[in-house]
């Protein structure tokens, strides 16, 4: 975005409840074509995750099987070496990938943590793939010091609604997650900001997240949409599933809130036909996670993406 971005139309939750509520048809006809005002329709992102510290998570993120309060099977391991990540990188460089995300299961980053990864940060963006990191909360002057390494992105999420937040998470408050988005656009680096839907949240709630999103001035570059990838051993598991159809409104409502993000269809599409994340292309997503594992849970294999893109006439971009 630059300077002569037009300021995007904020939107109340009552206002995006009423997008929610149009017939499904006039709702994706909306959303295209919003989508087609600011992106080739046909063409989408594409960012790999690696988990580089897995599991033994202090905090208490009702649907992560990485907290060390649930017995979701999950191993706390050490923080992985640069080899190993760079391993990683090269194979997603090669399978086609433009970003390289790397997750840590940390409250936020230790001083003694932060600097091995600003070492990942540079050696990943030397093999000339873009860079993404999502380390949790951020202190003063450590966004700073990623953005000097090369951090390209910083994912952070809102992850709900505020109303609905404190039945999903007590150990930091949507406060603070302000707070850490606010130091990482401060220091110039693009924000990636989403949340997750599926948690038995309303509809109104999943509106409420929409608007918390929308609000952030500028809007987040990248806007991940998750739906809920249930683990059991997790406060979450067998929560209702959410109507895929829901699921892509919610896409579709995004798309049109926030008219230059890329609109990030997340965790969840191992379990998603591929009619349904044909939909959610149409509604506007145009960037996925690509590669067969997201932080410790599936996604599809490298090649049913390939499958999928060739069958709906998408190329990377
Ligand atoms: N620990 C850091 C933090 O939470 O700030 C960074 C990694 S954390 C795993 C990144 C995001 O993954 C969470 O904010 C959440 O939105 C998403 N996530 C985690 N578990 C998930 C699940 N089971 N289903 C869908 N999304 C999930
Ligand atoms: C985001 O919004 N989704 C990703 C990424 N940012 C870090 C993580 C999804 C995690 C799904 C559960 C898991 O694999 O552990
Ligand atoms: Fe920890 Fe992040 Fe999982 Fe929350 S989402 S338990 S902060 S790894």
């Amino acid at each position: 975005m630059n300077d002569m971005t037009p300021p995007a139309v904020r939107r109340s939750v009552a206002d995006i409840e009423a997008l929610f509520a149009l017939p499904f048809a006039d709702l994706l006809f909306q959303a295209q074509t919003v989508h087609r005002a600011h992106f080739d329709p046909n063409r989408v992102q594409l960012s790999t995750l690696l988990s580089i510290k897995t599991g033994g998570c202090p905090e208490d993120c009702g649907y992560c099987p990485q907290s060390a309060r649930y017995d979701a099977g999950v191993e706390n391991q050490g923080l992985l070496d640069l080899d190993a990540v760079l391993a990683a990188a090269r194979a997603a460089k090669a399978a086609g990938a433009q970003r390289f995300c790397m997750g840590a299961a940390w409250r936020g980053p230790k001083q003694r943590d932060l600097e091995p990864v600003l070492d990942m940060v540079r050696s990943v963006r030397a093999l000339g793939l873009e860079t993404c990191a999502t380390l949790g909360m951020l202190k003063d002057g450590q966004a700073e010091q990623l953005k000097a390494a090369g951090l390209d992105y910083y994912n952070h999420n809102l992850d709900t609604a505020p109303e609905f937040y404190g039945e999903i998470i007590t150990t930091r408050d949507y406060q603070d997650r302000l707070d850490t988005l606010e130091r990482v656009r401060h220091a110039g680096l693009h924000v990636c900001c989403g949340g997750i839907v599926g948690m038995g949240e309303s509809r109104t709630q999943r509106a409420g997240l929409i608007a918390q999103l929308a609000s952030l001035d500028p809007q987040p570059e990248s806007v991940p949409i998750n739906l809920l990838v249930q683990v059991e051993g997790t406060p979450l598991a067998g929560t209702e599933a959410l109507d895929p159809l829901e699921f892509v409104r919610t896409v579709a409502v995004a798309r049109i809130c926030m008219p230059q993000s890329f609109v990030r269809l997340s965790a969840g599409r191992q379990q998603m036909s591929d009619a349904v994340q044909a939909l959610c292309f149409l509604a506007g997503a145009n960037s996925i996670f690509y590669g067969e594992k997201l932080l410790t849970t599936g996604n599809p294999a490298w090649e049913r993406d390939q499958r999928l893109f060739e069958t709906l006439g998408l190329t990377p971009l």
